[in-house]
């Protein structure tokens, strides 16, 4: 019996809605299909009348939502005949670009800041075989070379400057709409080089462009053609962009030169889709805002605590921001919230176990000891 419901990755999900031709050769690893995880714990902590979401893309193939784009940028490059690919990288990107050009079987070169990328991406980009450039320089450095040497070398560039990039990413969008049954009323991000706040708004607006696929899934009973379909297909969210305060050109109203926060992820000063994300922020009547890293911090913590879901730094900062901005009345009461988790808390052991509360007991190999590291530390 075949497979009829086998999941087959983001490009034969949603074919129709994506700039792929019939005949091509796809790269992929299975990428999207990503939970949307409804927040029990945290609204209760936050005692705070919220309905918030939290769609986990550290939980496709390489640990982030940067899959999504690269199945469909390096499938791409390689039906254009390209035998290697190119990124600058704060991590995931290049993690991403190693695993798919492996799949593909072409070369990855990546170009990241010199002891600034946490070691679970160092690790992926090494194993799947990238070759590895350090740069005495940050992400912003290594984008303006990358942007260069793509003109003089055979190499695709496979960072968010590449269109294809984009539209892998907006079908998250997609699948919050088919989960929830239409737009929530805010969607955070964090922001780095502010391309998936792009993309999912890419997404969102597709879907309020009517398509009448969506409007019959709208409405069980009228196929779509009564206000209330209509209203909830044309429904967008707010978006909000969060940043970490040093690292946030969004809030300076510049480019900053020396970003800096435990977030490496987002350490990013010269965002590439800075014109399309301040479209988005606005269309979408959204802000962005920054978060400290010791907010950060709290929302990874927070988050793995009370709800048993481990992001990256990073990711904590949709979440610290939702937090923040739920608390002080900026998102109304009542709201529906999706924050994206855009990177898996594996990635980043170092920051996990440097802050963790709770000490490793070290006990001698007897049963007494056990019980007694047992009793001493049960919930009262
Ligand atoms: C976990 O890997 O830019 O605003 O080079 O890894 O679309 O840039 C990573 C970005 C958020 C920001 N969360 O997204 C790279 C890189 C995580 C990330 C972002 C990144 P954009």
């Amino acid at each position: 019996m075949p497979f009829r419901h086998r999941y087959t990755g983001l490009i034969e999900r949603y074919r129709d809605r994506l700039p792929i031709a019939d005949d091509t050769r796809i790269i992929s690893l299975g990428e999207g299909n990503t939970p949307l995880i409804r927040l029990n714990n945290l609204p209760t902590v936050l005692d705070c009348d919220v309905d918030l979401y939290v769609k986990f893309e550290g939980l496709n193939p390489t640990g982030s939502f940067k899959d999504r784009g690269m199945t469909m940028a390096v499938t791409d490059a390689v039906n254009k005949g390209s035998r290697a690919l190119i990124c600058a990288s704060t991590g995931n990107t290049s993690a991403s670009a190693a695993a798919y050009a492996a799949r593909a079987g072409i070369a990855a070169f990546v170009l990241i800041p010199d002891g600034k990328i946490a070691q679970g991406k160092l690790a992926q980009a090494r194993i799947h075989g990238a070759t590895v450039i350090q740069i005495k320089g940050n992400f912003d450095a290594g984008m303006r070379l990358v942007r260069e040497v793509g003109e003089v070398a055979p190499v695709s560039i496979v960072n968010s400057i590449n269109p294809y990039r984009l539209q892998g990413q907006k079908t998250a969008a997609f699948e919050i709409i088919e989960e929830l049954g239409s737009a929530p009323d805010y969607h955070c991000l964090p922001v780095g080089n502010a391309g998936n706040i792009t993309a999912h708004w890419i997404g969102y607006c597709e879907c309020a462009g009517v398509g009448d696929a969506t409007l019959t899934e709208a409405c069980a009973f009228c196929g779509g053609q009564c206000r209330f379909a209509q209203a909830l297909v044309q429904k967008r969210p707010r978006m909000l962009g969060y940043q970490a305060t040093g690292s946030a050109p969004f809030l300076r109203g510049e480019p900053v030169s020396e970003p800096d926060t435990v977030a490496t992820a987002i350490r990013i000063g010269d965002p590439q889709s800075w014109a399309a994300a301040q479209a988005a922020r606005q269309e979408s009547d959204g802000w962005f805002a920054e978060v400290s890293d010791d907010e950060i911090l709290a929302a990874q913590r927070t988050l793995a605590e009370t709800e048993g879901i481990f992001c990256e730094p990073a990711s904590a900062a949709s979440v610290a921001g939702a937090m923040r901005d739920v608390r002080n009345g900026r998102i109304a009461l009542g709201s529906r919230v999706v924050c994206t988790l855009t990177g898996h808390g594996l990635k980043d052991p170092d920051v996990a176990i440097a802050q963790a509360e709770r000490p490793v007991l070290d006990v001698p190999p007897e049963k007494e000891a056990v019980r007694r590291a047992i009793l001493d530390n049960l919930p009262s």
